[in-house]
């Protein structure tokens, strides 16, 4: 009787203390994770997230690079003489050392921009005609954004050079340009030049 009852309560022992145990790892944390799916479609969900995130990052820094990594740049030069142009006509530069980008066209002498962004111009110019002086302007569409001039009136040959630092969107026009009220004409064989570049895309 003594055992029986022993044997009893070592049974109600073990039973309770599998049902603890039994208890205790269906509250495991990870236990529990690979029984329910729900954890991890949440883990799915956010890491779906921020790939979809680092993508559009990485396509906006592609897009980027290939803007930062543009080239515009010509140089143009005639080799005529003398260059005339009419009162605030163009004077056009018919030969290009330099047309990367294809920005400048050698038949109207204007150069227009491929892409917005910050140009540098410049152009070095200088009268034909030994009696008076003439004027050269750095024109972007109908603005003026340099001026200069080149007097031969005392004798001898007169460079000028003029430079501008600008933004230029898209699709516009910047030219040289006789700004006298009268036809001028420049001295052509290469000393009348016209160049420009991208300085930095927007
Ligand atoms: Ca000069």
């Amino acid at each position: 009787m003594a055992n029986y009852v022993l044997y009893l309560c070592a049974a109600v022992a073990l039973s309770w203390h599998l049902a603890v145990a039994s208890t205790s790892r269906q509250e495991d944390g990870r236990i529990k994770r690979s029984d329910d799916p729900a954890p991890l479609e949440a883990v799915v969900e956010k890491l779906s997230q921020q790939l979809n995130t680092h993508t559009a990052q990485l396509a906006a820094l592609t897009n980027r690079l290939n803007i930062a990594e543009k080239v515009v740049a010509f140089y143009a030069y005639d080799t005529r003489h003398p260059i005339t142009a009419t009162s605030s006509g163009l004077i056009v530069l018919h030969q290009i050392y330099t047309n990367v980008g294809d920005g400048f066209n050698t038949q109207t002498g204007h150069f227009t921009a491929p892409v917005s962004g910050l140009y540098q111009f410049h152009s070095n110019f200088m009268g034909a005609d030994a009696q008076r002086y003439v004027h050269a302007a750095i024109m972007v569409d109908q603005s003026r954004v340099a001026y200069g001039i080149s007097d031969k009136r005392h004798g001898y040959h007169d460079d000028a050079s003029i430079e501008a630092v600008v933004h230029v969107n898209a699709g516009q026009m910047v030219y040289l340009e006789n700004p006298d009220s009268t036809t001028s004409g420049y001295y052509g064989l290469g000393h009348t030049t016209f160049s420009g570049f991208l300085l930095r895309a927007d």
